[in-house]
């Protein structure tokens, strides 16, 4: 969304915004289960998500890059070290006692070690990160393909959007801890990985160790870090103040289009 980059934080903050983008989605909610969703699409988000789908279509890839594009560095933004006792035992242990946590609408819950995840199918990708807040970097991210991690617990058919539950609390309480949710058009795009690797070296702390996401076609915020548990949901309405995600239930567009 470059409107979004341009203009300053603040004033996506506003109350009105917020409003506007929860009634949006709550519509999404409401109406993609009947046969007329397309047609009513055509307001705010609705609007650019179905120009996003026309234009690109929602197979399409983010652009990557080769070695020589490769930033000096990749900086940390938002969450550097989670004030989360649990993880500040597990990153002692050098994350040997993390699990991921998977439930929800699946078949099979299951808790993961980094050694499950790191047997699973891969892909290694150079791209191009760009956060809301002005600032882009290119790196290169390996992890578990989300496609093969949801395999193995098995979608059910009426899960709608996966959901991130992040380590770190974004109050100084320790409480509202980052989240972050993508739909299953996402989830199962071959660029959406639980990244564990950044330019050939283990997952840094400060860029979300053990796991991260990467879903390209959106903005940095979207990338959720210290992901300890996967939920398949139907809707977002009870996560958080419901709108998918702790930028989002701030005012920030729940899709974040590149
Ligand atoms: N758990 C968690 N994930 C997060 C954030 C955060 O504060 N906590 N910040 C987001 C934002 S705004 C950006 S731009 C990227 C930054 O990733 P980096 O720290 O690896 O640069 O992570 C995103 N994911
Ligand atoms: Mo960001």
């Amino acid at each position: 969304m470059k409107l979004l980059r341009r203009l300053p934080r603040r004033r996506f903050l506003g109350r009105g915004f917020a409003a506007v983008g929860a009634l949006v989605l709550e519509g999404c909610d409401k109406l993609s289960h009947t046969e007329w969703f397309p047609k009513v699409l055509g307001a705010g988000e609705g609007a650019s998500r179905s120009v996003q789908r026309t234009l690109l279509t929602r197979k399409s890839m983010a652009q990557e890059f080769s070695e020589k594009d490769l930033s000096p560095s990749f900086r940390s933004n938002g969450t550097s070290e989670p004030q989360n006792p649990q993880y500040i035992e597990l990153a002692k242990g050098a994350f040997a006692d993390y699990r991921l946590k998977i439930d929800g609408l699946v078949d099979k819950p299951a808790n993961l070690s980094m050694q499950d995840l790191r047997a699973m199918s891969s892909r290694t990708q150079i791209t191009r990160h760009d956060c809301v807040e002005g600032w882009s970097a290119i790196a290169k991210w390996k992890g578990a393909r989300l496609t093969a991690v949801l395999q193995t617990v098995g979608v059910k058919p009426n899960a709608r959007y996966v959901v991130f539950h992040c380590a770190d609390p974004m109050e100084a309480d320790g409480t509202s801890p980052y989240y972050e949710s993508i739909d299953m058009d996402d989830a199962y795009h071959v660029q959406t990985i639980l990244a564990y690797a950044l330019n050939d070296a283990a997952l840094p702390i400060k860029n979300g160790a053990p796991i991260r996401l990467r879903v390209e076609r959106q903005l940095g915020y979207k990338h959720a870090k210290y992901v300890m548990r996967l939920e398949l949901v139907e809707s977002l309405s009870h996560i958080g103040e419901g709108h998918g995600g702790y930028w989002e239930d701030q005012g920030y567009q729940w899709y974040a289009g590149v």
